[in-house]
Formats: structure tokens, C-alpha cells, sequence
């Protein structure tokens, strides 16, 4: 089984994009050990901190953020960060010529039920012109990262990564310590009978989500003739992970729920890595409306709908919002 290097070094990325993806996950195996140490290591559970979110951070939030954080402006070719967790980018080297932005614990809220949870990350160029601890450095469209990513902490660690050359799954070897190469390239079946949502805030989407949904719970006896099948672990990492591995549709829709906050997830820490690498399975990634990596953003910690996952079932559900 073939080691991180080689593979990148074969699709042609630059060494520098290689140390750093390489510096990454070297965060992520600190971070895989202290999960897995759980309630041993006194990392379960909240601080007395929220984020700029507005969300309790679980300690395993800050542990990662920390972690990430330093490694990552170490390596001298990071000219800022943008975190989840942190309320305003940190600027690197004025020099370095990547922006790393991530989510140090999706589905941070998993951590104490010893449940799925994972590091989503996403590297973007940086604009040369700019200043280090200039936030609009980070107002680029999906369509520019140059790689992302996630590590899952799951029954064994595993990362999905893609530099724009398809996207491959690798395993945590713990016994030489680094990933290795166990799906050379992942591939979203177009067609599924599998979705991930909430169903408990049915009551609070538009009107197209609505139907849409309605139609599949009708299964067989409805207009789409045949049954679905749901699953929810309530991290996304864990449901794009399946969605990657066999396909399905996986949405969290609009919502008026509660008004501040009609969409949950974070643009830049969680859909565009998601749908970079859905993208270069064969999935499609989409707000209902528009294709989500050419969304132009306009603040660092954006909120959007999501779609994603096996073509023919995300296009299925924006022919809903075309109604
Ligand atoms: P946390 O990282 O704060 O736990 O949020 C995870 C998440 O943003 C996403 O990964 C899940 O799909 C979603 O929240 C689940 O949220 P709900 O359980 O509120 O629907």
C-alpha cells in the first residue's frame, strides 16, 4: 500500500502543498490519539467558552484548534488561518503562499457518546498583495482551493483527500504511523436510495425540501416507485464519509428554525472542503440553487444550505427548487 507522498508527488503537487498537507496531518494523528483516549486523557466535555458561532465548545474542540493552529503556522508557507473556533483569522508569514481554513472537530458534540467525529480542512492560495491579517485574503469561491480534506476518528482513522486529481480514501496505519492508500479513487454511485437529514426540523424548511422529502418517504408508493433508506450520525464528516464510500444524498437545508440562523453549516470550515471532495468522486454539491464551490463569500464564517452527494438524487432535488 502506497504512503501520502508518492501519490501526491504522481499527481505533480508542489512540495510545499505536500509539507503542508503532510504538516496537517500529523495535527490530525495527535488529535486521532487523544480521541481515542477519551475519558483517559480528560478530554470529554465542555469548556466554559463558546465560539464566535455562539456554540459551548467541547474541550476536544480547543485541543485540536490549538494544535492545528500552531503546526500549521510553523511551516512557513501559511500566510493566515481561518478556524471554526477562532473568531477572526490569524495571520503566518506575510510571504507564504496558502491559506488554510478548517473545522478542528466536526460533530464535536459526538465526543461524548464515543461516537463519529472528524477534522475538516480546505487550502486556498494566498493573494501576495494582500496583508497576512486581511480577512478578504479568505473571500475566494470553492472553486480555488487547491486542496481539502477531512480525517475521521472513527473504528479506525481514516482521511479523504483531493488536490483537484479525484479524491482517495487512506487508513491510519498505527503500527508505522502515517496513512496509506486504501481507495485509489472514490466514486459517488450516481444513483441511491439512501438520504441524511434532520427530519426533526421538517417542520421548519421551504416549501421545495419539503416536497422533495415527502416524495421519498412515500417510497413506492409515491412518484419516485421505489423505497429510501435513512441514516443520520449528526456530524457531517460522517455522513459525507458514507455518502463517499456508497453513495446517497446527504442535506441540511434552509430553516426558520431559529431566524439569526437559517442555515447551520459554515461555508468555508465545512461546504466547500465537502464539496470539493464530492465533486471529484462524481457527486454534485448544490445550495438547492446554486452549485456551492462557486459561491462568492462575503464573510469568513458564512452560513449555507447543502445538498450533496449521488448525481442523479442531488439533481432530483434541485429540480424541486426549480418548481
Ligand atoms: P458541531 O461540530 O458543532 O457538533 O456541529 C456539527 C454539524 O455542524 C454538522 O457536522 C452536522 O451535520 C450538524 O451540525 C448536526 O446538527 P444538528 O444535530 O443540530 O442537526
Amino acid at each position: 500500500m502506497r504512503r501520502i507522498s508518492p501519490v501526491l508527488q504522481q499527481d505533480g503537487v508542489e512540495p510545499d502543498l505536500i509539507a503542508l498537507l503532510k504538516t496537517i496531518l500529523a495535527a490530525c494523528r495527535e488529535i486521532a490519539f487523544r480521541v481515542s483516549q477519551g475519558e483517559l486523557a480528560g478530554v470529554l466535555g465542555s469548556t466554559l467558552g463558546e465560539n464566535i458561532q455562539g456554540e459551548t465548545q467541547k474541550k476536544l474542540d480547543v485541543i485540536a484548534n490549538e494544535l492545528l493552529k500552531e503546526v500549521i503556522l510553523e511551516t512557513g508557507v501559511v500566510k493566515a488561518i481561518s478556524s471554526e473556533e477562532e473568531d477572526t483569522i490569524v495571520a503566518g508569514n506575510p510571504k507564504g503562499k496558502y491559506l488554510v481554513t478548517f473545522d478542528p472537530l466536526d460533530g464535536s458534540s459526538n465526543t461524548d457518546i464515543n461516537s463519529l467525529i472528524g477534522t475538516i480542512f480546505s487550502i486556498l492560495p494566498a493573494d501576495p498583495a494582500k496583508e497576512a491579517d486581511d480577512a478578504s485574503l479568505f473571500l475566494q469561491p470553492g472553486t480555488a482551493q487547491v486542496a481539502a480534506g477531512y480525517v475521521l476518528y472513527g473504528p479506525s482513522t481514516m482521511l479523504a483527500l483531493t488536490t483537484g486529481h479525484g479524491t482517495r480514501l487512506y487508513t491510519l496505519d498505527n503500527t508505522y504511523g502515517g496513512f496509506l492508500l486504501t481507495e485509489d479513487q472514490a466514486a459517488i454511485p450516481k444513483y441511491t436510495t439512501e438520504f441524511a437529514i434532520n427530519m426533526s426540523n421538517q417542520r421548519f424548511w421551504q416549501e421545495p425540501m419539503q416536497h422533495y422529502i415527502a416524495d421519498l418517504l412515500l417510497g413506492k408508493t409515491g412518484t419516485r416507485g421505489k423505497n429510501f433508506n435513512m441514516r443520520w450520525i449528526a456530524a457531517m464528516v460522517g455522513d459525507v464519509h458514507r455518502v463517499l464510500c456508497r453513495g446517497g444524498i446527504f442535506a441540511y437545508p434552509t430553516d426558520t428554525k431559529d431566524p439569526q440562523k437559517p442555515d447551520k453549516l459554515r461555508l468555508m470550515y465545512e461546504a466547500n472542503p465537502m464539496s470539493f471532495l464530492v465533486e471529484q468522486a462524481g457527486g454534485v454539491s448544490s445550495t438547492g440553487y446554486q452549485r456551492i464551490m462557486e459561491i462568492i463569500p462575503i464573510d469568513i464564517h458564512q452560513r449555507v444550505a447543502v445538498i450533496l452527494g449521488s448525481k442523479h438524487e442531488v439533481e432530483t432535488c434541485i429540480g424541486y427548487h426549480k418548481a
